[in-house]
């Protein structure tokens, strides 16, 4: 790896890299501006949420022990273990991805036996599946459709603002019959009762239920909720052990719950409050012809540059609704219960959540497995509802497509 060729590098990073690598200057593409590196705060936050803020950053980045209440099994210590690139709260590298796997048939699939959700934990004990390097299988598969998947992390930066747009807005944006016939059918998932709006499939409604489900099914570290009936049974139990409405709890010897309401409300308030990332400005002329052509090849029916908000405008680049990208991607998960579409089957199976771009670049590798390294492989993988747009840019001379990435690298 020639690090001088990655345009990604963010300049506030230039500097080290460049002097550790002896290749100064080459970093940020030609005629553009600079990358301020994510990680900092909303702005207009009150002095309150500001400490809180800074509080759960820490709870974030803090490696909990098993004294702690960490396990019995688990994949990590703690969450910045798996949001760490290029900084806190940011996504990880392909060693940091984990296994997912459910038994029966899609729309009624139901953890391995043992396991509260379908998250795979690699280390702890009590396990009551052998693996094969390091994939899970079931000592007694005894028949029942076994589907395994793998998820890569997800950048942080900017997704509390999620829960700021209005259902209206993501109800505005359903096509789930496809009724003006362009192709594209996006819905929306639900977790039961509330819209999604969080997770590769969009099936949590709020962070405060991604916030206690990855501290129960990455990290064996139990809670009590916050918000009672505001947040609706899974009824897929999807990535929560249990009834979000509910305290998780464990057979560890750590009385539970094993946070404290003031560390999980600062853990919440944390990726709440994560500002997102800023897009490098001006853009390049190569990027300036690429947004145009983001357009003409109707990346915009399913990555919007732009959904209203209560806290202002979100310039994510998704629509938060669930599309068909084809067999290829499909991972056979079928989290949540989307809406109902006479177009595409009950379950979310074959679907993923549009991917918000912003500050794309910074989150390598790419699809929700990480299975692409390059922004060019991410958009020769679409299929399905994508797939129009994908042969579309295949079409394009080797110039435009890089007008493309270019647009997409100072997202
Ligand atoms: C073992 C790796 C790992 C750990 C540890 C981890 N995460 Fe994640 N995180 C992921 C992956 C992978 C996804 C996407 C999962 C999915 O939707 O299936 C994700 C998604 C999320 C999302 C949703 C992002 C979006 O765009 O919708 C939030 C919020 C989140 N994580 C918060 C946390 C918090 C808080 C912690 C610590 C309690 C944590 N994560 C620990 C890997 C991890
Ligand atoms: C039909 C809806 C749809 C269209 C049209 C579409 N995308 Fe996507 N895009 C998605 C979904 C869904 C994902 C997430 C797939 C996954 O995680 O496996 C995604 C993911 C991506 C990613 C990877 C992001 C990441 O962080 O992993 C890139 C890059 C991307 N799209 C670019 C484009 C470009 C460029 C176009 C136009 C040529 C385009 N997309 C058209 C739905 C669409
Ligand atoms: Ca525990
Ligand atoms: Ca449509
Ligand atoms: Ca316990």
């Amino acid at each position: 790896m020639h690090h001088c060729s990655r345009a990604a590098v963010p300049a506030l990073l230039v500097s080290l890299s460049a002097l550790l690598s002896g290749c100064s200057g080459s970093l940020t593409p030609p005629g553009s501006g600079v990358r301020i590196l994510p990680g900092g705060p909303l702005p207009g936050l009150t002095r309150t949420e500001l400490a809180s803020f800074e509080r759960g950053k820490l709870v974030f980045q803090r490696r909990f022990e098993p004294e702690e209440g960490l396990g019995p099994r688990y994949n990590a210590t703690s969450c910045e273990s798996c949001h760490s690139e290029p900084t806190v709260g940011g996504s990880a590298p392909l060693y940091r991805n984990f296994y997912l796997c459910m038994l029966g048939a899609p729309g009624r699939q139901t953890p391995l036996p043992g396991l509260g959700s379908a998250v795979m934990p690699a280390f702890g004990n009590g396990h009551d599946f052998t693996t094969e390097a390091g994939r899970p299988v079931l000592a007694d598969a005894s028949g029942a459709q076994l589907t395994v998947a793998q998820r890569n992390a997800l950048p942080l930066f900017g997704v509390g603002l999620f829960e700021f747009v209005s259902d209206a807005t993501l109800l505005a944006r359903a096509d789930p019959n496809d009724e003006d016939a362009d192709g594209i059918s996006g819905r929306f998932n639900t977790d039961g009762g509330n819209l999604g709006r969080f997770g590769v499939k969009a099936q949590s409604n709020n962070v405060e239920v991604f916030t206690r489900a990855p501290l129960m099914n990455q990290m064996g570290v139990t809670s009590d909720p916050f918000m009672g009936s505001g947040a609706i049974v899974s009824l897929g139990r999807l990535q929560v052990s249990t009834n979000p409405d509910m305290p998780t709890t464990d057979l560890d010897s750590h009385p539970d719950p094993e946070i404290t309401s003031r560390d999980l409300g600062d853990l919440i308030a944390f990726t709440r409050f994560l500002a997102p990332p800023q897009p490098i400005r001006p853009f390049s002329a190569e990027a300036e012809r690429g947004e145009a052509l983001f357009e003409t090849l109707r990346c915009t029916a399913c990555h919007v540059p732009e959904l209203r908000s209560s806290r202002g405008a979100v310039r994510a680049y998704t629509d938060l609704l669930l599309h068909d990208l084809g067999p290829e991607l499909a991972d056979g998960l079928g989290f949540g219960v989307p809406q109902a579409a006479s177009l595409a089957p009950p379950t979310a199976a074959g679907e993923f959540r549009t991917q918000p771009l912003w500050g794309v670049t910074l989150s390598a590798p790419f699809l929700h497995d990480g299975r692409a390294e390059t922004l060019r492989e991410a958009i020769e993988l679409h299929g399905g509802e994508a797939g129009a747009s994908r042969t579309s840019f295949q079409a394009l001379t080797g110039a435009e497509q890089s007008d493309v990435i270019a647009f997409l690298e100072h997202l």
